[in-house]
């Protein structure tokens, strides 16, 4: 949550005050200085920079010698890196020289999908883009022009071009595919986002429970950090999944969970805490609304009801129960990450909020942390002809903003409408398909891999063969470019500034990604890219700053800093509110209209939907179907890390998870090659089964990403499954507009 100015200064007291809490300027302490390496047996200078090999964004330093980058650390004053850097971080260089990358800007010959093109110039690649982007304007308004964007660059091109250009069809998968209902859900209850980084105490917690949140495959480098020291210290894990992950063979407790079923969980967790007066009474009657009505509610969500709809045994939910109220409110619950499961998700995100709140730990060390954005001032531009409100993976559903256009598809055309400015990604491919409500002729896609992101492949492949003009900008050859008619080539984040990184956090603080090479082939920065082509779009008056790094200065001199300076340190750390007591007598940190949590949802209510969540069952696979469950391995980042050289060598292909007694009894091996077939006919694969008992029998498991069918990327192209490519359904969230993924189901099939 951001301060503003006013807040800050009260806060701070003052600007003089302000800037006392903001670190002190000059080279970060511990950055060594150049000098010769066991590794390296030259000289190197230490580059200070951000990561984005995934979105926890953190502090990395770059060892770099004669232009070459040789070594990459993490960045010992950045909160969020703390000094390391995950496999995929290190794994940076992989991406930086892997000779796959896109060298040269593309102008499409063949026909779309084929993935014929030939090299041409920048000026020509912009100004062939610039035109066709006018006349899908002139012809049908901005509107008809949809911008998709991905990692920190998208702020140029979803956040920037997108709304100066009058389109409110901006969107991002990491929030609409990913975190929308938590956000939302945390909104609707507290007033107030989640944010990017997960805000639970971690450094005085007792007790944590991991709800389908598989940290250490699902590698986020601090929190991994966090949760190992918890665990040291001696806090309680319990995990509920339906897979032994291996954050459940370091638990106290795993409950192998039905599938779908975790909300009647949360429920019995609520009802056995009210009925048992284990709550923290005192809390809920000071910061919450809505308390009587839900004892009420939770009054029949009985442990045995709970154990009939979860499998799990009744003795063992009280059990739990009882534990997190022994511990509270040193007890949390964590909220996941990715999010859409069932198309239930933003009322099962309430429940996971509400048993919390009973627990009091909202605001209180060893609970959930308040989390703020640090404060640094926007670059001062005229105002866009309508705002912009898309949101990162740490921000509000991806949407465009209300106050454009009432022609914009909210929801699906079908009547549906998400409550807080959710357009669902996936939504938007509809108009560009059939022109209702109204066409989408044009798409701009930033760092996006539509194939491995949306589901319902055939829709993605139909809808981008109905545009008038596809532009896409990446680093590598991936699925999607293959159906653009202009390839633009972005320098990889090491070779590029982007915008400042403003990281909410219990210590706010301010990044600076920066260069540490120079960009290779025929590539450019992402800023460079969007200014040139609005530039071109006659959009000069919001692009007053003519370098990144004008931009940049003006930022930071807001808070006192200057470029110079965070070329150097690469990080600037504030003072943050974490605990309720540090916000006595300057206000409520809850934003909500009562300024209290509302466990009751009056805005929910008003929609016609259950102001207090309720479980509601999931479809059952078919005879002979399994559930198709879907997550991370710690070395790879969603669709984007397969083809990385160094990173290929950790984790070459996924792997079918199938259950040890279901594996006998249809005669499958451990290594067999299968393919999976869905519900409704579509293939992937093929791919090897593991045997294991550490998945129940209802349902298999794929790691995320593989399956990649792009020729361009030589070591990723056709290796293992893609879940992505077996997701022909989705569950759309009423309430978020999030995308629910695991309501398909596969059967195996002996590789022919
Ligand atoms: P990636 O798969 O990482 O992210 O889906 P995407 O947003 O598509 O692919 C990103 C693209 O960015 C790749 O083409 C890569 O080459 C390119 N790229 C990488 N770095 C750069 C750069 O610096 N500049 C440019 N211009 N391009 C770059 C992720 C999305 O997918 C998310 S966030 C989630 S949580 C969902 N996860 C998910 C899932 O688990 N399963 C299924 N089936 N679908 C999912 N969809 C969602
Ligand atoms: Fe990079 Fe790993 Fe940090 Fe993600 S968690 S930003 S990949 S070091």
């Amino acid at each position: 949550m951001k301060l503003s100015r006013r807040e800050f200064l009260v806060f701070g007291g003052g600007v003089a005050g302000a800037l006392a809490t903001v670190s002190a300027p000059g080279p970060v302490r511990r950055l060594l200085p150049p000098r010769r390496r066991f590794w390296f047996q030259k000289a190197t200078t230490a580059v200070p920079t951000v990561c984005e090999m995934c979105l926890w964004r953190c502090g990395a330093v770059a060892q770099v010698a004669e232009g070459r980058l040789w070594k990459l650390d993490g960045h010992p004053e950045n909160p969020k890196s703390n000094g390391r850097l995950c496999a995929r971080g290190l794994g940076g260089v992989g991406e930086l020289y892997d000779p796959d990358r896109l060298k040269k800007p593309l102008i499409r010959t063949g026909r779309r999908g084929e993935g014929q093109f030939r090299e041409t110039n920048w000026d020509e690649a912009l100004d062939v883009t610039a035109k066709a982007l006018l006349k899908i304007k002139e012809d049908h308004g901005p509107e008809a022009v949809a911008f998709f964007g991905h990692y920190a660059g998208d702020k140029w091109f979803v956040d920037y071009l997108a709304p100066a250009f009058g389109s409110p069809n901006a969107a991002k998968p990491a929030v609409a595919l990913c975190t929308t209902p938590r956000e939302v859900a945390s909104n609707l209850t507290f007033g107030r986002p989640v944010g990017g980084h997960e805000p639970v105490d971690w450094d005085h917690t007792r007790y944590i429970i991991l709800l389908g949140t598989h940290i250490g495959e699902n590698a986020h480098n601090t929190m991994m950090q966090q949760f190992a020291a918890a665990r040291a210290r001696g806090a309680k894990v319990v995990v509920v999944d339906p897979r032994f992950s291996t954050v459940a063979s370091k638990a106290d407790r795993y409950l192998p969970i039905k599938p779908g079923t975790d909300t009647a969980l949360l429920l019995a967790w609520m009802h056995y805490i009210i009925v048992n007066q284990h709550y923290d009474a005192e809390y809920v009657a000071r910061y919450t609304e809505g308390f009587e009505q839900l004892v009420e509610h939770v009054r029949p969500f009985t442990p045995e009801w709970a154990a009939r709809i979860t499998d799990l045994p009744a003795e063992i939910i009280a059990d739990v129960a009882k534990d997190l109220c022994r511990y509270r409110p040193q007890a949390v619950l964590v909220p996941g990450r990715h999010v859409v499961w069932y198309g239930n998700d933003t009322q099962r995100m309430r429940a996971l909020y509400l048993v919390n709140i009973l627990l009091g730990n909202y605001g209180r060390r060893g609970g959930w942390y308040i989390a703020e954005s640090p404060y640094v001032e926007e670059y001062p531009l005229q105002p866009f002809p309508i705002g912009s409100e898309a949101g990162g993976c740490a921000g509000p559903a991806a949407s465009g903003p209300e106050a454009s256009s009432d022609r914009k598809p909210r929801a699906d055309g079908a009547g549906r409408t998400f409550l807080r400015g959710g357009v669902a990604i996936q939504e938007l491919v509809e108009p560009m398909i059939t022109g209702r409500p109204y066409p989408i002729k044009g798409l701009v896609s930033y760092a996006v891999n539509l194939f491995h992101t949306l589901p319902v492949r055939e829709r993605t492949a139909e809808a981008l063969r109905a545009l008038d003009f596809h532009v896409a900008v990446d680093i590598l050859p991936q699925e999607h470019t293959r159906w653009a008619d202009v390839v633009l080539p972005e320098c990889t984040y090491l070779e590029r500034y982007d915008d400042l990184i403003t990281v909410p956090h219990k210590t706010p603080f301010i990044a600076l990604r920066q260069p540490v090479v120079e960009p290779m082939h025929d590539s450019r920065p992402g800023w460079w890219i969007a200014r040139e082509l609005g530039i071109r779009l006659g959009l000069e008056q919001y692009y007053p700053w003519k370098t990144i790094e004008e931009y940049l200065e003006q930022r930071l001199n807001s808070v006192g800093l200057t470029l110079e300076e965070m070329k150097k340190q690469g990080v600037s750390v504030q003072k943050g509110r974490p605990y309720l007591e540090d916000w006595e007598g300057k206000g409520s940190p809850f934003r909500t209209e009562s300024k209290k949590i509302q466990i009751y949802c009056k805005e929910l209510a008003e929609a016609g939907i259950d102001p207090l969540p309720r479980y509601e069952p999931t479809p059952e696979p078919p005879e002979g179907f399994f559930r198709l469950l879907y997550g991370r391995a710690p070395m790879h980042t969603f669709g984007r890390t397969q083809n990385n050289p160094v990173l290929t060598r950790l984790m070459r292909e996924n792997e079918v998870w199938l259950n040890r007694a279901v594996a006998a009894a249809m005669r499958m091996t451990d290594g067999q090659r299968v393919m999976l077939v869905n519900q409704d006919g579509a293939k992937s694969g093929p791919v090897r089964v593991r045997v294991t008992a550490r998945i129940r029998k209802d349902c298999v498991y794929l790691v995320h990403g593989f399956g990649h069918n792009a020729p361009g990327l030589r070591r990723a192209h056709g290796r293992g499954a893609s879940d992505t490519a077996l997701q022909t359904r989705y569950a759309l969230d009423p309430i978020s507009g999030g995308a629910g993924l695991r309501v398909n189901f596969v059967r195996l099939e002996p590789e022919a």
